[in-house]
């Protein structure tokens, strides 16, 4: 198929060399001491909150698409240290999981087209069986992901809980979040949309409904987050981008995805779970705080799971 609007856009918001050759953190370089202390500005509440799912066997993968909810088992059950303190016991265990099954980051290298991953990195090198070589997630996890984090709630800015699975965010959309959210997105920030989603796993309990069809951002909003020069995107379903019976008939399939990890080196944040913090942002008016998000730093790893917390 013949690339026209999408290679336009690509070339648009392609940071490739921009933070150096061997880059591994893209649009993450955007946080600077600068970002950090506005970050740290946005803290004068106390109040805490948790954007992470649960990571268990009923999590919101279905069997037959390859990902697999986390498989817990005890390898270790109360076990004793020495016989010499048989009243001292200790527990261990281990989890079989898809890194992608629940509340996550996607790394530079989780996609890429042409042959290319972000900054020119050479697919056919970089990807092994036991991991890619280069753009890893352990890069994201060393310093971390931590800044300021500005909430657009584009379910409320619509008057509905949940934003219909047909729903593509425009940027004309994203600015009227900005402005019904009162924050002006600076250089560094996280930008958090809320659609509801999350809502059709945690309160409808419809896996199917929660991976059918995504409402979610429409390709052009790319060039609305290399614009104001984000950090990263996150929200609160499971590919970030409106995912419809259509739109895998595009010019590209996941078009936000190759723009945003392949071109722009910007990090998704997929399935965070904003619920309980959309809900105090709506009453106390304040949509911007500090989010401190790390993913765990599996090395070769082309994602990892998060537990964001965030601190008003
Ligand atoms: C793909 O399905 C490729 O991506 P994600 O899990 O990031 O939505």
């Amino acid at each position: 198929m013949r690339r026209i609007n999408f290679d336009i856009l690509a070339n648009k918001v392609r940071n490739w060399g921009r933070w150096g050759t061997d880059d591994n953190r893209g649009t993450l370089n955007h946080i600077g001491p600068d970002t950090l202390m506005r970050a740290t500005r946005s803290v004068s509440q106390g109040k805490m909150f948790s954007l992470g799912m649960r990571f268990d066997r009923n999590g919101p993968q279905r069997h037959h698409t390859g990902r697999l909810n986390p498989q817990l088992y005890m390898n270790v059950m109360d076990q004793m240290f020495t016989e010499a303190h048989p009243a001292a016991r200790y527990n261990d265990d281990v989890i079989h999981m898809s890194l992608q099954c629940a509340t996550q980051w996607d790394a530079l290298s989780h996609v890429h087209y042409d042959g290319l991953l972000y900054n020119g990195c050479a697919a056919h090198d970089a990807l092994t069986s036991t991991g890619t070589k280069c753009l890893g997630v352990e890069h994201l996890a060393s310093p971390g992901i931590m800044s300021r984090g500005v909430l657009l709630d584009v379910a409320r800015l619509n008057g509905v809980d949940m934003l219909p699975g047909d729903h593509a965010i425009s940027p004309d959309e994203l600015n009227r979040a900005v402005e019904q959210a009162g924050v002006k997105i600076e250089v560094g920030d996280i930008v958090l949309v809320r659609t509801g989603q999350m809502r059709r796993f945690t309160v409808l309990n419809d896996v199917e409904a929660f991976n059918s069809n995504f409402p979610g951002l429409s390709a052009e909003c790319a060039e609305w987050l290399y614009d104001r020069s984000a950090a990263a995107v996150c929200c609160d379903n499971a590919a970030v981008e409106h995912l419809g019976p259509n739109t895998m008939n595009d010019e590209m399939c996941l078009p936000l995805h190759m723009l945003c990890l392949r071109d722009m080196g910007m990090p998704l944040g997929e399935m965070f779970d904003m619920e309980a913090l959309a809900a105090d942002c709506a009453a106390d008016g304040q949509n911007s705080f500090l989010i401190c998000a790390p993913p765990l730093g599996f090395t070769g790893a082309v994602g990892s799971p998060v537990n964001p917390t965030v601190l008003k």
